[in-house]
């Protein structure tokens, strides 16, 4: 099964169990997946190593079976372990080099970036895709920046040829300008595994992101 990148796929979902109202996580991912998720990000900030290590094996399982794309947020060694398709690392994580030096040529590797210079930075290190945000303000990421707003979301439609992936505080309500600005997939963490319905929320935020791309005459 090819690797699935942030340009051929409309929603990116991120796991958060703290979000998840108190469903496990293989019970949000199977939900995501249900609803037609093919790109997965494992993101626990809490968990002991070993425990995070088990429900990666169970989400690649699951993941493999649904042919979706698996990545795992900051952790290179589980990635390797459970036979991740990617990892996705931030600024202040080890730098992509050596994550490509570690993991191999196949592994897929993600850069969060939130201005042209880390943008540039991640092309010229050989990053597979970049993270662009966060786009809005969000309670999700402890340690987040300020937001970068549409302009920097603007600079990277313009410049960068990498695929990408627009985060940060997505919602229904404002994923088709997001799309509508130039970006082809999404990435929402609450306003996904935050929901009570979490199909009926990806299918909110897929319509809304397709409905964006259609305005600017993409499908
Ligand atoms: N990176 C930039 S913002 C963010 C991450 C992981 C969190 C996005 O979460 P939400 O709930 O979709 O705003
Ligand atoms: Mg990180």
């Amino acid at each position: 099964m090819p690797a699935i990148l942030p340009g051929q796929t409309d929603i990116y979902a991120l796991t958060d169990a703290r979000l998840s109202l108190g469903r496990p996580v293989a019970e949000v991912a199977r939900a995501l997946l249900d609803a037609g998720v093919r790109l997965l990000q494992y993101r626990e900030k809490r968990l002991p190593a070993g425990a995070m290590l088990e429900e990666c094996r169970e989400l690649r399982r699951m993941t493999r079976e649904a042919g979706a794309c698996f990545i795992v947020n900051d952790h290179v060694d589980i990635a390797m372990l459970v036979g991740a398709d990617g990892v996705h690392v931030g600024q202040d994580d080890l730098p992509v080099p050596e994550v490509r030096r570690l993991v191999g040529p196949d592994m897929i590797i993600g850069l969060s970036t939130h201005s042209p210079e880390q943008a540039l930075g991640a092309v010229a290190a050989g990053a597979d895709y970049i993270g662009v945000g966060p786009l809005f303000a969000t309670r999700t990421k402890e340690d987040v920046v300020a937001p970068v707003g549409f302009s920097y979301l603007d600079w990277v439609v313009a410049n960068i040829r990498l695929p990408f992936v627009a985060i940060g505080g997505i919602k229904a309500w404002n994923a088709a300008e997001v799309a509508a600005h130039g970006a082809d997939c999404c990435a929402l963490v609450s306003a996904l595994v935050g929901a009570e319905d979490i199909g009926a929320a990806v299918a909110e935020a897929r319509a809304a992101v397709r409905a964006g791309k259609a305005a600017r005459g993409r499908s």
